[in-house]
């Protein structure tokens, strides 16, 4: 027990900004005048096979944000045991769908929480480490159909696993998983969590780089390494799946050098990737990876933290954050979604956040330069964001409750 006691602490201690990981709410800077350092539009990733086409500015974006003060995030529900992501099946079901992190998914609808969860797989979920657990979920496009959802969880010995379930209903069976595809974790921290199916109809995963703290087996830059990494897999052949032909290095590494890509989206008007990259010790970073872009983007660590030089030096052939701001303003960031929803004010806005701070940032391009803003201070922990059929916007928090961005 006393080896596994140790085993757990050290990596916290070698990492200040590794995921969930820092219990305490960091205090807010004195003034909210100071917006995350942004860089200009970043450069095309080095393209492997095909050439690029990059995106015109995304169509439908505000050119400004709105005043914050009309607007709060409304209780939705509350109680939760530790909810970590918020889904929705778009099966016209209106239901959410909120992760516990100890194993379970709760189903809300009209703003009621289940009694039942809809699954609870927590005789499998191995969440003794604060960043282990039952992490991400996504359901099939076909969902309706065929009842398929995905998850990421730590199970035996800390290892990730993706697995597949089916649905009934209300409820699915815990018997029903096949298990896809197994990482070995070496250490208890960055085990990513993202699962996400992409425009593509591929499913996309986010991987952290293993933990510890600097990357010490430097999987972020090894392409043949599935830690540190944005896995793209096509669940809909093979068995238990395939690897898309166009994947850049035969494997299904999608895009590379990321440290711990707690979190995901896909803009599905755009097709545009958003990643919230978790920071070493300084510097927090959204990602962004414009649709039809081909695979092999490098994402720069551990060359890079943020745009600061880590291991190394920048070169242009890494893709470098968007938007990044420094442990001043918090300690993890919490990638979010463009919102797609039903105020028009809003549509086109990335809404990020920072886990330890509370602070929800917007992120908007005009003219082609990235403009962040800070939109809403110390609401609470956030854990993820989260969209339903609507296109409206919630977070969820360690409190346990889950929020929703409504007008005041
Ligand atoms: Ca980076």
């Amino acid at each position: 027990m006393k080896r596994l006691i140790i085993l757990l602490t050290l990596p916290l201690l070698a990492c200040g900004g590794s995921g969930l990981a820092v219990p305490t709410i960091t205090p807010l800077p004195p003034t909210q005048a100071v917006s995350p350092s942004l860089t200009d539009t970043p450069p095309i990733p080095e393209t492997p096979t095909t050439q690029p086409t990059l995106t015109e500015v995304p169509p439908a974006v505000m050119a400004q944000f709105p005043d914050p003060g009309d607007y709060e995030w409304k209780t939705l529900v509350t109680g939760l045991d530790r909810p970590v992501d918020v889904q929705s099946a778009f099966d016209g079901s209106g239901r959410l769908f909120i992760i516990e992190k100890y194993g379970a998914i709760r189903i809300v609808k009209d703003g009621q929480l289940s009694s039942e969860p809809f699954i609870n797989i927590d005789d499998r979920v191995n969440d003794y480490s604060n960043e282990m657990g039952l992490l991400g979920l996504a359901f099939h496009p076909e969902f309706e159909q065929n009842g398929y959802f995905y998850v990421n969880y730590t199970g035996e010995g800390g290892h990730t696993r993706i697995s597949r379930f089916q649905a009934s209903g209300d409820v699915a069976d815990p018997a029903s998983e096949k298990i896809l595809l197994t990482v070995d974790q070496p250490f208890p921290n960055h085990n990513g969590g993202a699962v996400v199916f992409g425009p593509d109809g591929y499913l996309y995963l986010g991987l952290g780089d293993g933990g510890a703290g600097g990357d010490p087996f430097k999987n972020g830059q090894d392409t043949t390494a599935l830690l540190g990494k944005i896995l793209r897999i096509d669940v809909n052949t093979g068995a238990p799946y395939s690897i898309p032909a166009d994947n850049p290095f035969g494997n299904e590494v999608w895009a590379y050098g990321l440290r711990n890509p707690w979190r995901i989206s896909f803009d599905h008007v755009t097709g545009d990737l958003w990643i919230g990259d978790v920071g070493q010790g300084q510097w927090e970073e959204i990602d962004y990876l414009p649709a039809n872009i081909p695979g092999g983007a490098n994402f720069g660590w551990s060359i890079m933290e943020g745009s600061h030089g880590y291991d190394g030096e920048p070169d242009a052939n890494l893709l470098l954050p968007v938007v990044e701001y420094s442990h001043d303003f918090g300690c993890s960031v919490t990638g979010g979604y463009v919102y797609r929803g039903e105020m028009p004010e809003w549509n086109g806005i990335y809404v990020y956040g920072d886990y330890c701070s509370g602070t929800i940032w917007g992120l908007i391009q005009v003219d082609g330069q990235w403009q962040s803003q800070v939109m809403f201070e110390a609401v609470a922990t956030i854990t993820s964001f989260g969209v339903d059929e609507s296109g409206e916007l919630y977070f969820s928090s360690d409190n346990g409750t889950v929020y929703i961005l409504a007008r005041k």
